[in-house]
């Protein structure tokens, strides 16, 4: 049984462009289980915690304006190997560099504005879902469905 989660954000671009519905279907047709999901308006204090390892980078300004532009949609998935499988599913963090099939390589062009957000590792995952569902998120069992997709 999986227990590896991720933090999946899109991002203001990504819900401006209508493109929520898009993400939430791959992860979906992979396989993989939603746990949580929320629209919020992020604060600059928030997403400078969520973004903290790169406080120092020359973008760090832009990427935070960007990212308070507008309303963020947020998501835990649960699945095996999901954090690396995630990032698959997502592409490179340039658009550009990104294969055609990815959500960076199918939707975007410029580094800065490359829709959606995936944890790079499963203990950035838990930071990451400790710091935007502070309150917790529902374990819930997929009893029927989890026998088709693991074996
Ligand atoms: P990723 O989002 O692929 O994990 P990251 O954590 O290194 O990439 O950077 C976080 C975000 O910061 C990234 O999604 C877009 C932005 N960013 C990264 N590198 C950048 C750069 N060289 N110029 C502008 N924005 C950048
Ligand atoms: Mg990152």
């Amino acid at each position: 049984m999986a227990t590896e989660r991720t933090y999946i954000m899109v991002k203001p671009d990504g819900v401006e462009r209508g493109l929520v519905g898009e993400i939430v279907k791959r992860f979906e047709n992979k396989g993989y289980q939603m746990l949580a999901l929320q629209m919020i308006q992020p604060t600059k204090a928030l997403l400078e915690e969520h973004y903290t390892d790169l406080k120092e980078k020359p973008f760090f300004p832009g990427l935070i304006k960007y990212m308070l532009a507008g309303p963020v949609v947020g998501m835990v998935w649960i699945g095996k190997d999901i954090v690396k499988v995630g990032r698959r599913l997502l592409g490179e963090t340039n658009p550009l560099a990104s294969n055609p099939g990815t959500i960076r390589g199918d939707f975007g062009i410029d580094v800065g504005r490359n829709i959606c957000h995936g944890s790079d590792s499963p203990a950035n995952a838990e930071r990451e879902i400790s710091l935007w569902f502070p309150n917790g998120v529902v374990h819930w069992n997929r009893a029927h469905v989890q026998n088709l997709i693991y074996e």
